[in-house]
């Protein structure tokens, strides 16, 4: 078993991540700046392949165009000392007072339209970059108050946005496709495109849907309650996973932002066992970044800080090497058999079937009797969960 990250584990970290100086809605920083160069040359040195980032991360908003060039410059410089890449670029609309009721969505015009201007303008620079997929979180797309905005124009306004930008790069012929970040509320009372579900309904809006994916966040999905496994199941399943921001969470509160594995281990298991193994009935699923979206907590310092970089890996990395355990077991196999897991991907109707032959089909309905049909056996679901959790906790 290596625990040791390499460049073909394709970790990948937001630049906003490692640098947040941990100021928070009570209290201000607790750590100093973190330059970009540091966090380039140590991302590197502990195995991460790539580094995303946000316009606003790299260079303060409203920047002048040499101070931007300027930071720009330092990071191909780090890059091309390092070697680590830029799998992934988005824009900050939430930051500034300006978006205040969003970007895309915003009640005014002229932020709308000032909003569309900053993603283009990043839009280049993730091309120039060689990202290969711009995500949008839309943060502050959202509202407090039912009375103050009309759910059916802002999402207009949205469709209208995302097709613009699909245009634009068609047209420009970038090698870029989008990932929608759904979070169902923080900052916002309530956010648009709340979960994988309500995002997945959006992109089939769209005029280039075949352009638009998601990039579901760990913590955001369980802050609704759900299953973060299962949406990232559909997402594989609808062909959208097109990237991955991996954290920790526990339970419905505030977005926590834990270390990956931090929060509910359990579902994180399931989710690499998913992500390596194809889940239940196997088979490859996802290739791309593993990308780690959380916040290293307030109390750590720079030290801190870079244990929870590696803390982020060496979870992922042990889950991985636990779920291959789980799949690898005789008695696993046997148990997974005698759950059926696998007869859920039989056609529920013969070849060709026709309603009218189900219909015909005495057993299946007038000579079923569902009284007695299982004849009191059960499913064995409790003794398969029982083995993952005992190769989750290295009991077997
Ligand atoms: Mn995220």
């Amino acid at each position: 078993m290596t625990l040791t990250p390499s460049r073909d584990d394709k970790f990948s970290f937001g630049l906003w991540t490692l640098g947040w100086a941990a100021q928070d809605q009570f209290g201000g920083p607790t750590r100093p700046h973190l330059d970009t160069v540091e966090a380039v040359e140590k991302l590197a040195e502990y195995g991460a392949y790539g580094l995303t980032f946000h316009d606003d991360d790299l260079f303060p908003f409203g920047s002048a165009d040499n101070v931007r060039q300027g930071e720009i410059d330092r990071l191909k410089q780090a890059l091309s000392d390092t070697g680590l890449i830029i799998p992934m670029v988005t824009t900050n609309l939430f930051s500034h007072p300006v978006f205040k009721d969003g970007g895309f969505t915003s009640n005014d015009r002229g932020v709308r339209r000032f909003a569309l201007r900053k993603v283009l303008r990043n839009i280049d620079l993730a091309a120039e970059l060689g990202a290969k997929t711009f995500v949008m979180w839309g943060g502050r797309e959202g509202s407090e108050y039912d009375a103050a905005k009309d759910i059916r124009g802002a999402l207009e306004r949205y469709r209208e946005a995302v097709n613009l930008l699909g245009d634009y790069v068609t047209d420009k012929g970038y090698d870029l496709k989008f990932a929608i970040e759904p979070k169902p509320n923080e900052p916002r009372g309530d956010i648009l495109l709340p979960t994988v579900g309500h995002a997945l309904a959006f992109i089939a809006t769209l005029e280039r849907p075949e352009l638009v994916g998601l990039n579901p966040e760990t913590g955001h999905e369980q802050m609704a309650g759900l299953n973060f496994t299962h949406g990232i199941a559909q997402a594989l399943y609808s062909d959208k996973l097109f990237h991955i921001d991996l954290n920790g969470q526990r339970g419905v509160k505030f977005d926590q932002d834990l270390v990956f594995g931090h929060g509910d281990v359990q579902n994180a298991f399931s989710l690499v066992d998913l992500l390596e193994n194809g889940g239940p009935n196997g088979g490859p699923s996802y290739t791309g970044p593993r990308h780690f979206d959380y916040k290293p907590s307030r109390t750590e310092d720079i030290n801190g800080v870079w244990d929870s970089v590696q803390a982020n890996m060496r979870m992922y990395l042990l889950l991985k090497e636990r779920a291959a355990a789980f799949r690898a077991d005789p008695e696993v196999q046997e148990a997974l058999l005698a759950a059926r897991v696998d007869e859920v991907n039989a056609p529920t109707l013969n070849e060709g079937e026709s309603y009218d032959a189900l219909l015909a089909d005495r057993a299946s309905y007038e000579d079923f009797d569902a009284d007695a049909y299982f004849g009191g056996k059960g499913f064995g679901f409790v003794r398969l969960q029982q083995l993952a959790m005992e190769h989750l906790l290295g009991a077997r």
